[in-house]
Parts: C-alpha cells; sequence; structure tokens
C-alpha cells in the first residue's frame, strides 16, 4: 500500500512543484483514502483520486489600489475553485502577506472534504490575497476591498461560489466586498457568508468556529465517557477562533490557561473567562498582532517567543495557523500527559507531531472535521438568504450542535481501529470523500 502511496505522490508533487503546503495536505488525504479506494474499485475506474487534487479552476489576478499617500499599490488576488461536485464553491479568502497559491491549493482542498462533513450542499473553494491589514486605515481596507471585488464579481455568485472570512478578512472587510458587489450587480444576493446581522447575516456565525471545535472535543470525550468539567486547556491564537472556542470551553466548565500571538504565549493560571475573553476581541481590533497587552492588563505571565504547548493540560486546541504545533511541541504536550487535541485551526499540526499523538493513542482531530462549525453556519446563512429569513440564536446554536455532533459519528463509524482507538483523520478523510466520490461518479466525466 505504501509503494501505491508512493506513486500517486510523485506523480502530485512532479505536477505541483515547490507546493509544500498543498503537497502535506495532499499526503495526508492519500494515505487514508488509496486503502480504501482499492477496496471499491468504482472510485479507481473513475481516477476519482486524480481528479480531486486538481482544481476544477485557479483565478489570480491583479488589485491594484491607492494607498494614504496616494502611493499606488499592486497585490495579487486569487479564487482557487476546487470542487463544484455537491454545490457551489465555497471556503474563506485569507489576507495576509504570506498567501501564496500553495497555501490557497491547500486550504480549498481541505475545504472540500470539510463541507462534505457538515452534511450541507457545498462543493470546495478558497481565496484571498497576499495584502497584508496590519497598521492599514479602514479607508485603505475599504479601497483595498473594492479594487479586489472589481475583479471577482464576475467569477462568485449565491449558486455558483460563496466566499467568507478567513485570517485578516472579518466583518468589516466581507461589508465592503458585499458592498461593491451590490454595486456591480445591482443586486442583492447571498453572495457572501458572515454578513452583518442586519443585512443577511446569520446570528452566531462570529462564534461558530470556536464553538464547533468545543462541541466537537465534548463529543470526543463523551466517547471516552469524559467531559470538560475542570479540564485544563491550551488554546493557541488570539483571533476568532481563538475567542469562541475559550468562551465555549470555560461555559463547559473547563479552565482556559493559555492564548498566543505571534510574539508569544500568555499563561494565566487563574483562567481566562469573563471579561478576559471579551478583552482577546479588543486585542485583535488593534490591529498590533501581539498578546502581551493582556499579560500587563491582568498580572498574567508572558512567555516571550515561545509557544504554549510546553504547558501541561488535558485538551490543547491549536487555533492559530497552519504547522504551528511540530513533532518537539507534541512531546512536550505528551510527557505532560495530554488526553486530546483538537485543530480549530488549519492543518496547525504537523506530520510528525499526528504520527507522535497516534502513537501514544492520544485522542487527536484533524480542523477538517473540528472547525468545520464557521462553514456549517456559513452554509445555514445561505438557507435562510435563500429562504429571505432568520433563525434564532438558540436555534441555530442547536443546527450547529447537532452538525458537529453527526461530523463526530460520521469520523468515529469510518476511523475505528480494531482495538477501539478512533484514527479520527482516517475517519474525517473518507467519511468526507465518499459524497463527493458519488456525486462525482454520478455527473460523468466533467
Ligand atoms: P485571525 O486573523 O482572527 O487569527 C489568526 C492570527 O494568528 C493571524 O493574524 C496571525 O498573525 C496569528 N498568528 C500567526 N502565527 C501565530 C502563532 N505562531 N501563534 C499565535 N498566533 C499566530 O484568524 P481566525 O481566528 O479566523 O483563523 C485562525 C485559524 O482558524 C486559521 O487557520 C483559519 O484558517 C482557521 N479557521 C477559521 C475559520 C473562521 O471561520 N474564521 C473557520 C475554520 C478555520 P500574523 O498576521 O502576525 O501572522
Ligand atoms: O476554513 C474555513 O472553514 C473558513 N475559513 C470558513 C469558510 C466559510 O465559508 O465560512
Amino acid at each position: 500500500m505504501e509503494e501505491k502511496v508512493k506513486i500517486f505522490m510523485d506523480k502530485v508533487i512532479a505536477k505541483n512543484q515547490g507546493e509544500g503546503e498543498f503537497i502535506q495536505a495532499v499526503q495526508e488525504v492519500a494515505e487514508s483514502l488509496i486503502p480504501f479506494i482499492e477496496e471499491n474499485p468504482k472510485y479507481k475506474q473513475a481516477k476519482i483520486l486524480d481528479r480531486l487534487v486538481e482544481p476544477e479552476r485557479v483565478i489570480m489576478f491583479r488589485v491594484p489600489w491607492m494607498d494614504e499617500n496616494n502611493e499606488v499599490q499592486v497585490n495579487r488576488g486569487f479564487r482557487v475553485e476546487f470542487n463544484s461536485a455537491i454545490g457551489p464553491y465555497k471556503g474563506g479568502l485569507r489576507f495576509h502577506p504570506s498567501v501564496t497559491l500553495s497555501g490557497l491549493k491547500f486550504l480549498g482542498f481541505e475545504q472540500i472534504l470539510k463541507n462534505s462533513l457538515t452534511t450541507l450542499p457545498m462543493g470546495g473553494g478558497k481565496g484571498g490575497s497576499d495584502f497584508n491589514p496590519k497598521g492599514k486605515s479602514d479607508n485603505e481596507i475599504m479601497r483595498f476591498c473594492q479594487s479586489f471585488m472589481s475583479e471577482l464579481f464576475r467569477h462568485i455568485g449565491p449558486n455558483t461560489d460563496v466566499p467568507a472570512g478567513d485570517i485578516g478578512v472579518g466583518g468589516r472587510e466581507i461589508g465592503f466586498m458585499f458592498g461593491q458587489y451590490k454595486r456591480l450587480r445591482n443586486e442583492f444576493t447571498g453572495v457572501l457568508t458572515g454578513k452583518g446581522r442586519e443585512w443577511g447575516g446569520s446570528i452566531l456565525r462570529p462564534e461558530a468556529t470556536g464553538f464547533g471545535v468545543v462541541y466537537y472535543a465534548a463529543e470526543m470525550l463523551k466517547l471516552q465517557g469524559d467531559d470538560l468539567k475542570g479540564k485544563l486547556v491550551s488554546i493557541s491564537g488570539f483571533g476568532n477562533v481563538a475567542w469562541g472556542a475559550a468562551l465555549k470551553a470555560t461555559e463547559l466548565g473547563a479552565k482556559v490557561v493559555t492564548i498566543s500571538g505571534p510574539d508569544g504565549y500568555i499563561y494565566d493560571a487563574d483562567g481566562i473567562a469573563g471579561e478576559k475573553i471579551e478583552y482577546m476581541l479588543d486585542l485583535r481590533a488593534s490591529n498590533n498582532d501581539v498578546v502581551k497587552p493582556y499579560a500587563e492588563e491582568f498580572g498574567a505571565e508572558f512567555h516571550e517567543g515561545k509557544r504554549p504547548w510546553e504547558v501541561a493540560v488535558d485538551v490543547a486546541l491549536p487555533c492559530a495557523i497552519q504547522n504551528e504545533l511540530n513533532g518537539e511541541d507534541a512531546k512536550k504536550l505528551v510527557d505532560n500527559n495530554v488526553t486530546c487535541i483538537v485543530e480549530g485551526a488549519n492543518m496547525p499540526c504537523t506530520p510528525e507531531a499526528i504520527a507522535l499523538f497516534h502513537d501514544n493513542k492520544i485522542m487527536f482531530s484533524p480542523g477538517k472535521a473540528s472547525n468545520a462549525g464557521g462553514v456549517a453556519v456559513s452554509g445555514l446563512e445561505m438557507s435562510q438568504n435563500s429562504l429571505r429569513f432568520s433563525w434564532k440564536a438558540e436555534e441555530v446554536d442547536e443546527k450547529l450542535k447537532q452538525i458537529m455532533c453527526d461530523i463526530h459519528a460520521a469520523c468515529a463509524k469510518y476511523g475505528k481501529r480494531e482495538d477501539g482507538y478512533v484514527d479520527y483523520v482516517k475517519g474525517a478523510n473518507i467519511a468526507g470523500f465518499v459524497k463527493v466520490a458519488d456525486a462525482m461518479l454520478a455527473q460523468g466525466l466533467v
């Protein structure tokens, strides 16, 4: 089997030279899926996996804009329309200087399986720009978003491709892009999700990813007869996902002791709760991208240049960025008797870290399963827009909780090993794949 994976990956590597993150994401999926496909020859004959790793379309464009000093700036915009077998392309936009085609291809590829897991009719896509929002004025952000949408608008639509937020894209940016789309098309439609509540957005969308991560963690613990009450939790990041996760974990009786930024991590032995969680929003809104001010505000420890994985906890929730938890970090967590690692970010754990968790039979969930709550509520926002209706907070929360329970059940079913250990990576990849693959078979060679 290893040989079959190698032959497949050699082709992928040759075709996608220099795209390390994309190759990393495909490798993980190929290891789970190739044995499954060998047992199900209909997928093999139709070369579903070869087709799945090739985006249906990639759009790359120039984004010119004028800064506050009347100087011309030029960025690059992208939209990777990866797979539309089960619904319109759906996935976030990332504005960050590190954005490359490889990064967006990895995110778009993961999104195919993630969106399938939600059980909602959404295909996979991702986009963004190498624009750096840090230190930009509101006016500059607006001018950039308008220029970005002046090209993107011709490629998207409520039945074609529905972008949303990701790193660097929140409610403000979605507002500016929605306004420009509406102006160019003269249509008020659900073309983006993450909109403001007053103009078609869903209640609980900002909280949804973090809440979903914690609902998923609770399901993993429940399967072992355990729960979150009294558990020590470490979280990385301090953005939208980290904030929602801290809020829900605390509500369910856990104690969150860390958050982190690119500058280092905060250790707060008293627990990050109440006004301290709200303060995370101020930190993020300040546009400075540092967590150190938390230590000064609340008298907690700040560990400069370090990551939170050296702290002894029961549950770890990496919620910042890809490849932020490596083999060494994983070893520290394992040595400190961690019981459960649940990814909030996309691909935050390296392959070495995941292998160590698996070898030690520690519960580990990949982001494509445990962070699917964000895009799931985006899917609910699309439904509400189509119905011209909006559900109440309790209704959305109930649906979100049910979706996370169902994703967990599907992953546990496909990932359960003979000795009872659940390989959630394998479970998520196979459970996400089947629906997309069957739809591709039904729709012929397109
Ligand atoms: P935010 O922009 O709110 O937060 C991410 C921030 O983390 C970046 O600004 C980045 O800062 C910072 N960061 C970079 N490196 C580190 C580090 N080593 N330690 C701590 N922080 C770091 O983004 P979100 O909360 O929206 O997204 C976080 C993750 O969750 C991403 O992987 C995203 O793809 C994923 N996700 C988001 C969803 C959503 O609905 N928003 C849904 C599902 C997944 P800097 O700019 O300096 O690099
Ligand atoms: O990675 C993700 O799932 C997101 N950034 C959310 C995508 C969406 O369409 O809500």
